[in-house]
């Protein structure tokens, strides 16, 4: 499929944006409606009003392509996968810090071409950032090329990690934490993937793990964090997609570190 990317960049940014300025009133007033999705993981009406939004004004543009959003999620990705050009979308990542009065949420949007994502878009409204790259090009936020640290030692290290929803794979995490804690200088949980992981391209951090996440979570931001010049795999260091529940991310430095001590 030929596409100009920088094109459907400057789209995507234009629609997480002006969905950004609706999540304001909710974020300001701290009225809305919160319920669970089942277990401990929530959903908010801002959420789902998002969400809604995202796909509307992404069909309207691209009406070819398929979307795949945390909200209207069926239960499987198997006909998300290999698939010619597919949206994955979270209208609220961090969706629990939003919910406490917490700017460190985002909206993601990545257009992925058979499993690759080649648009990314990470757009946190409370903080005026938008993260973006595209597949043949550098990553940015806002006017600033990205680049990942140049840290080399975990032991001067600040690393991110969070906790699914998921109780089997907080048990995993719990068990790769009791491992690497006492390597690095800073472990940091701040409960919103795709804005860490992005904090790594901008190498205010130096590596984020996590067990258990969805594909919306990690789509946008690993493009942005690779072309950063930052390295992406599963947590024991073998290939990563985007439709694996698990992610080592790191500035490349302190990737072969983390994987020995992690796995
Ligand atoms: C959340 C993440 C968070 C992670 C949770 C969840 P949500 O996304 O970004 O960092 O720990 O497992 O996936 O549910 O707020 O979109």
């Amino acid at each position: 499929m030929t596409m100009d990317y920088s094109a459907v960049k400057d789209t995507i940014i234009h629609i997480c944006q002006k969905a950004g300025e609706k999540l304001h009133r909710y974020f300001e007033s701290g009225e809305f409606i919160h319920t669970s999705k089942g277990g401990l993981d929530f959903l908010t009406q801002a959420d789902a009003e998002t969400d809604e939004y995202l796909r509307k004004e992404i069909k309207k543009t691209f009406p070819q392509t398929e979307l795949l959003t945390e909200e209207t999620f069926a239960g499987s990705f198997a006909p998300f996968r290999h698939k010619e050009s597919v949206w994955i979308i979270d209208p609220i990542d961090g969706t629990t810090n939003f919910s406490r009065g917490d700017s460190h949420c985002a909206i993601s949007v990545g257009l992925v071409h058979k499993d690759v994502t080649v648009v990314g878009v990470v757009h946190l409204p409370f903080e005026n950032k938008t993260y973006w790259a595209t597949i043949d090009g550098e990553s940015y936020c806002n006017d600033e090329e990205l680049h990942v640290s140049g840290i080399n030692n975990l032991g001067v290290s600040s690393v991110g990690y969070d906790w699914s929803w998921d109780t089997k794979e907080r048990m995993r995490m719990f068990q790769s934490l009791r491992k690497f804690v006492p390597h690095v200088r800073q472990p940091l949980s701040m409960g919103s993937a795709a804005s860490d992981i992005c904090l790594v391209a901008e190498g205010r951090l130096d590596g984020y793990f996590i067990y258990g996440l969805k594909p919306w979570d990690h789509a946008a931001a690993s493009l942005i964090l690779t072309n950063a010049g930052g390295k992406v795999t599963k947590i024991d260091g073998s290939e990563w997609n985007v439709f694996d529940s698990e992610i080592l991310a790191t500035n490349g430095l302190i990737h072969q570190q983390m994987k020995t001590i992690i796995k």
